[in-house]
């Protein structure tokens, strides 16, 4: 129908995105053989049917052991690249994309073999599609506070190449005091910062992810609405929450996509954006993302279009960019 096609040609930003959670199945096989790593599935198939998630957790222990089939800086490359073709079928104009490299260094991969392969196919995207970009580095929240302060040691002589930073995996019991020191370190260092925030952790989390890591947006975010003072507080200082619909429902955040409160969080005037979070994991891109929304909830043009807009504010891009799009 028209809306449809509407939304799908509406210039759209994404600024929650795990790269690794971009790996298909298909590539995921296809890397796990040119690198001569076997894969505890014997097929695609038997590997979808294992995304049958329920909570961040269960998640999170696939998307890691999916994540070492990546050895090579092609092997980031091709992954990225993919990303991007699929975004950019979607309208896709502007993409901040977060990156673990603890999650590979860990395993023996250097830390400039994955930051090279996602740049390498980041920049092409913008000469080739069109694609604005920024990189954020994300810390793992369930390892220490030293180990994060590790990951930015190995990330120094490379921070031109890195726009800000970010605290990512299991929630639950790693609050955002845990980084304080680490995220100032990261301020001094010129680094943006953001926080998830508020997924499956209480509203409390976002307040810490403010006061403690003083970020400039929130990921997720969604439980704010259990704290009227923080809702008023998002609100008067504009700061974005990019909220994950289909990763709510997959993870199950909220039941279904009709109980989702991205209209609630627009009319309580928060600068809440639509993201894919990990779509290979979760069903769905950012084009999904809006379309599933907009039908479940019966958004109108003018909450679409807010909803777009606030992804060019809470955006990175520079003012001149930002004015192309308003
Ligand atoms: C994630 Cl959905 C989500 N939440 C927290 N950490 C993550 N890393 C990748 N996806
Ligand atoms: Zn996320």
């Amino acid at each position: 129908p028209a809306r449809a096609d509407w939304l799908r040609r509406l210039p759209k930003t994404e600024l929650h995105l795990h790269i690794e959670g971009t790996l298909e199945p298909e590539l995921m096989f296809a890397l796990a053989q040119r690198n001569g790593v076997t894969l505890p599935y014997p097929d695609v198939d038997a590997l979808r049917a294992a995304y049958d998630f329920h909570n961040l957790q269960s998640f999170l222990d696939l998307y890691y052991a999916g994540a070492g089939v990546l050895l090579t800086e092609a092997d980031f490359y091709d992954l990225t690249w993919a990303y991007l073709e699929r975004a950019h079928a979607d309208r896709v104009v502007h993409v901040e994309i977060f990156f673990d490299p603890q999650t590979h260094t860990e395993r023996g991969v250097p830390f400039e073999t994955a930051l090279a392969g996602i740049r390498r196919a980041l920049v092409d995207g913008e000469a080739k599609l069109g694609i604005g970009f920024r990189l954020i580095l994300c810390f793992l929240r369930h390892l220490s506070e030293d180990a994060g302060f590790a990951a930015l040691e190995q990330a120094l002589p490379y921070l031109d190449r890195i726009d800000g930073v970010g605290l990512d995996s299991s929630e639950h019991g790693h609050p955002p005091e845990k980084f304080e020191r680490l995220f100032a370190r990261c301020k001094q260092l010129g680094l943006a910062r953001v926080a998830h925030a508020g997924e499956e952790g209480p509203a409390d989390y976002v307040w810490q992810a403010i006061r403690l890591l003083d970020v400039a947006r929130i990921d997720h975010g969604v439980r704010a609405l259990e704290d009227d003072t923080l809702v008023a507080y998002l609100a008067e200082h504009r700061i974005p929450l990019t909220v994950c619909p289909l990763s709510n429902i997959k993870l199950r955040v909220f039941d279904t996509l009709a109980d989702h409160p991205l209209r609630t969080l627009l009319e309580r005037g928060l600068v809440a954006t639509v993201n894919s979070d990990d779509p290979a994991y979760f069903g769905g891109y950012v084009g999904e993302n809006w379309q599933a929304c907009a039908d479940a909830l019966d958004l109108t043009r003018a909450e679409l279009v807010q909803l777009a807009k606030n992804g060019i504010e809470a955006s990175w891009m520079d003012d001149a960019a930002k004015a192309r799009w308003y």
